[in-house]
This record gives C-alpha cells, structure tokens and sequence, in this order.
C-alpha cells in the first residue's frame, strides 16, 4: 500500500483527553466535573462504566510518552482538566493541578515533542454547571479566567493552544439531547450554549496571546451534511448552519447563518468581535459525513438525521467515507477563502473491536485502510490548494468513549481495562513508518 507523500515540515500527531485517559479523579486535588455527575448517574453510560481509572495516563504518562517517542510524532494533543486547576471552576488555582499538568508538559517537551494543548475537553467542573454552565454567558468569563492562568503557567512549553474541543458536540449532545453530559434535552433551545461556548473561545484567545501564547487555533467537529432524498435540500442547509456554520462563521466570518438568529441570546451581535479573533490555524476534527432528510410527522425539527447507507462501518457506528473528507476540506477552503487560517486535522480515528490476538499482537488491517484512505483524501484536497499543516491521530490510546464506555476502541495502542497494559497495534507500526518516512 503506497502511502500518499507530505511536506518534510507537515505536523504528525496524536490526540487523547483528559476524562478519557487520566483516571485519578479523586486524586491531586481535583473537584468534580459534570462528566464525573453524568457516570455515576445510573443509565447514562454503556454498561455502567466509569472514567475513574480510565488508562491511568495520570500515573502511566512517562510509559504513554515513551510510546509516543517511538512513534516519532512531532506533537501530542491533550486536554488539561478544568477541574485539576480550578476545583470549582473559578478562584485560586490548585497547586496540585498545575503541579501535575507542569509534569507532563515537562515530559513530553523533554521528549523531543511539542504540547497541543486543549483547555478544555467537555468537563465541565460541576459546581460551574450548578450556576447553568453554558447556559450562562457567566461561564464564558469564568474561562476566560481559567485560560489567563492557564497562558501564564505554561505559555512558555505549550505550542498549539486550542481553548475549547467542538463545542457542537457540546451544544447538541449535551444539550440538545442529552446523549452526554450535562444530560439536558433542549433540543435548538440549546443553541445559547454554542454562543456561550464561542464568547469563551474569544475571550480565553485574548487571555492566552495577553500571557504570551502563540500558535493559537480550534478544534471543532465538522461533517459534510448529504440529503438522502431529493426533496431534502432546505433540511440539509438547515442542518449544515447547525452543526458546521454555526461555529465556523462567527470565528471566521464574525457572522451567525441567518436561519439561526431567533435561537440565539440577545445582544448576540455585540459578542461577534470578541468572538471573531483571529487564529493561527483552524482544527477540524473530521469522522464521517451525516445524512438528512425533511422531518417526518410530529418532529419539532425542520430537519431529520439519516445514516449513510452503503459504506463499511466502524464499530461506532461510523460509516468510513473517506473522500468525505476531501469534499469537507474543499467545501472549507471555497466557503471561508482569505479569511481561512491554516488548517490542523485536530482529529481523525476510527473504532474497531481490537483485540490481542495469541502472537500478542493486536491486528488492526481495518484501522490501516481507514487511516491511509483518509491520508490519501488529505493529499488530494491539499493538492486542489487547501493549506493543512498537520494531521492528529484519535486517538494515541484506547480510551472511555463518553456515553459509550470502553467498547469502541480507538487507539493505535491498545489498553487491557484490566491490567492497564499497553500494546501498540499493528496501526502503531505503520503510523510509526509513516511518521518517520520509512
Ligand atoms: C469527539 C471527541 C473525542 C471522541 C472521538 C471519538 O470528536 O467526539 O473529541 O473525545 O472520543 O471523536 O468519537
């Protein structure tokens, strides 16, 4: 299998988060986070499963780093836990926190990596959603507060800043129906959350360049939106401002899509400034597309999500479409033009039911085709002019999928939930020979 060629300077990464590797959430002074409320609520997690342990990266990252050495990647993605810094969400700093979060950054600096870091990736500190988390435009200067101190500890390591990990996901999974945490079923009542979400984004910009950050960008979740039926072209517009333009335009353009206007909070426009800084680059974490038809009868939506029939699936219910991803990519560039920054795939990965195999191997053939298809996609639409810098791996480790549990593997490194051990996938292998042009 040929492998398509990148620029010699192009950024070869993996990403994780924090809830989904670190376990220890009881540990180092951390306070609780909404994810935390959400696993210990009966019902709301595959099998009952809890993040307390998750891959232990809290005690193993030295082990994690060493992986990440071998496979010569330029960069690492992680989170920093909100509620390991500020406990509640706001005030003083915990010692504990920073202490933890200087350990690893040192760590992986000292391999030879440079820090992605994401400030936050979904967990709420709960005592923060007590006082309506994203409903509340308050929340939005809490993080700002959270991101200054975050900017002064660690401006100096750090090399890619994103403040907030797809805040769509947030608004409409944890929202909008409830799927993840905080649990709530607003449906497009939870289009104020978004709005929230990007007044954070702006303010924590303007508080990590003020503490000397640089290389400052985004990661949001985009999917290219496909009508099944012929007549389902005002549904999949309708759905395209929700889940793509909805977080894209502000940022980019300082506009919202027109249809959204009436769901979002007063006074809206005046935040579109604060909101519109401009990036370093623009993360896109990319999956799959996502089909829609016109809503059936009683649907309150003016849109109905439909999967995408006829493509081989992950065990996460993805279908693998990889030139989606040329068309999303090419879709970016002709939409946002001058006003697109460079682009980072901030997150592409796939799930199967990986399993060490009698060699003590784990055989992963599926995840090699998912990723050199996407590899391929990414070339072509860099070919066609789109400026993407580096590309991230979802995920460096199998992790606690949110509502799913454990059951979707993810990562080039395999984890027994039992024993903790790690074992690189043969999809290790070859990122590795990618990674290092071999
Ligand atoms: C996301 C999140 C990750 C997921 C990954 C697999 O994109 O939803 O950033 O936390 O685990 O995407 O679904």
């Amino acid at each position: 299998m040929q492998n398509p060629n990148f620029p010699p300077d192009f950024l070869w990464g993996v990403s994780t988060s924090a809830f989904q590797i670190e376990g220890a959430t009881s540990e180092g002074g951390r306070g609780p986070s909404i994810w935390d409320t959400f696993t210990a609520t009966d019902g709301k997690i595959a099998r009952g499963e809890q993040a307390n342990v998750a891959a232990d990266h809290y005690h193993r990252y030295p082990e994690d780093i060493a992986l990440m050495s071998e496979l010569g990647v330029g960069a690492y993605r992680m989170s920093i836990a909100w509620p390991r810094i500020q406990p509640d969400g706001k005030g003083a700093p915990n010692p504990e926190g920073l202490g933890f979060y200087d350990k690893l950054i040192d760590a992986v600096c000292e391999a030879g990596i440079a820090p992605a870091v994401t400030l936050y990736h979904w967990d709420t500190p709960q005592a923060v959603e007590d006082e309506g988390g994203w409903l509340s435009r308050a929340t939005a200067e809490r993080f700002a507060e959270y991101a200054h101190i975050l900017g002064e500890r660690f401006a100096d390591r750090v090399k890619l800043w994103i403040p907030l990990n797809e805040p769509m996901v947030m608004s409409i999974f944890g929202y909008g129906i409830g799927e993840y945490a905080p649990g709530q079923v607003l449906l497009l009542d939870a289009i104020p959350t978004a709005h929230h979400q990007l007044l954070a984004h702006g303010l924590a910009v303007q508080a990590l360049r003020a503490a000397g950050a640089t290389n400052v960008g985004t990661a949001n979740n985009h999917s290219p939106v496909w009508p099944v039926d012929d007549d389902a072209q005002d549904a999949a517009e309708y759905l395209d401002a929700l889940l793509n333009r909805l977080y894209a335009d502000p940022v980019l353009l300082g506009t919202y899509p027109e249809q959204l206007h009436r769901h979002l909070p007063a006074g809206f426009a005046d935040d579109l400034p604060t909101i519109a800084q401009p990036l370093d680059f623009y993360g896109i974490n990319y999956y799959e597309p996502q089909g829609v038809a016109m809503p059936g009868p009683g649907n309150p939506l003016p849109f109905e999500l439909r999967d995408i029939e006829g493509y081989p699936m992950t065990t996460n219910d993805s279908p693998i479409v990889p030139h989606a991803l040329r068309e999303l990519l090419l879709d970016f560039h002709h939409r946002y033009r001058d006003k697109l920054p460079p682009i980072q795939i901030t997150e592409n990965g796939c799930s199967f039911a990986d399993e060490v195999a009698e060699d003590s191997r784990v055989h992963d053939p599926e995840r090699i085709d998912f990723l050199h298809g996407h590899l391929v996609a990414l070339r072509e639409a860099m070919d066609a002019g789109v400026d993407v810098r580096g590309y991230f791996c979802w995920s460096l480790l199998d992790n606690f999928e949110w509502s799913k549990g454990y059951a979707p593997r993810f990562g080039l490194v395999h984890v027994d939930y039992e024993t903790l051990r790690r074992t690189p996938k043969d999809s290790f292998h070859w990122y590795r020979k990618l990674v290092r042009h071999e």
